[in-house]
């Protein structure tokens, strides 16, 4: 499921996935929505994100599969309907959640994609930007963040420790007594279009809850 404001009327829209396809539905007012979906996209969906992908004013779509997810460009959207361009595809094996934003500073979204299952890895692909009006989409990979990771249930960014810079929150259960580790990202300042696959190593994650901790259950998350 995601939330916000697709046809840029001022009221959230939902776009809600199953295991057979995915559905947009307009917003029609605080907490109500279309009961007509505005669009479904052919196939399920495990994890969904609507950002504006190509910076053009309005926002997209981001359908996340465990195996090959896609972006969809918004081409037009009214009150009642929206429609998208061709799906570029994203090669996300085991994926289980998604995140958006610019994790390099250039001014562009781009998909994080946390996995679970054996050999998964969190994924990040870097938005190439468009070129003469026609977006590029993504890089095909761009790279492992988290190492061995294979059990990130979920992903999110924001800029934890205030510094201008995104940085990444994965729940995994990967790590002995923690349920959540933390990264920072290290983005040189000033620097722009720089590759997130030049990310430098991360450093050493700090198991959370702290391992001095004596957890009394599995954690739950
Ligand atoms: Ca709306
Ligand atoms: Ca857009
Ligand atoms: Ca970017």
């Amino acid at each position: 499921m995601a939330t916000g404001d697709l046809n840029g009327d001022g009221l959230v829209d939902l776009l809600l996935g199953t295991a057979t396809n995915a559905s947009l539905f307009l917003g029609t007012g605080p907490g109500a929505f279309n009961s007509t979906a505005a669009h479904t996209f052919t196939g399920g969906a495990v994890a969904a994100a609507i950002a504006d992908l190509d910076n053009d004013g309005r926002r997209d779509v981001v359908l996340i599969r465990a195996g090959t997810s896609s972006a969809f460009r918004t081409t037009a959207a009214t009150a009642s309907t929206a429609s998208f361009g061709t799906a570029v595809s994203l090669t996300t094996p085991l994926a289980t959640s998604v995140a958006v934003g610019d994790v390099n500073g250039d001014g562009l979204a781009d998909v994080v994609v946390g996995a679970q299952g054996v050999g998964a890895q969190t994924r990040v692909f870097a938005n190439l930007g468009s070129t003469a009006g026609t977006w590029n989409g993504y890089a095909a990979t761009a790279g492992t963040l988290l190492g061995a990771d294979t059990a990130t249930k979920a992903v999110a960014l924001a800029d934890l420790n205030n510094d201008g810079v995104l940085d990444l929150l994965a729940v995994t259960t990967a790590v002995a007594h923690s349920c959540m580790s933390m990264r920072v990202s290290a983005r040189p300042g000033g620097t722009a279009s720089r590759p997130v696959s030049r990310w430098p190593t991360p450093p050493t994650l700090a198991p959370w809850p702290p391992a001095t901790s004596t957890p009394t259950a599995s954690p739950t998350c």
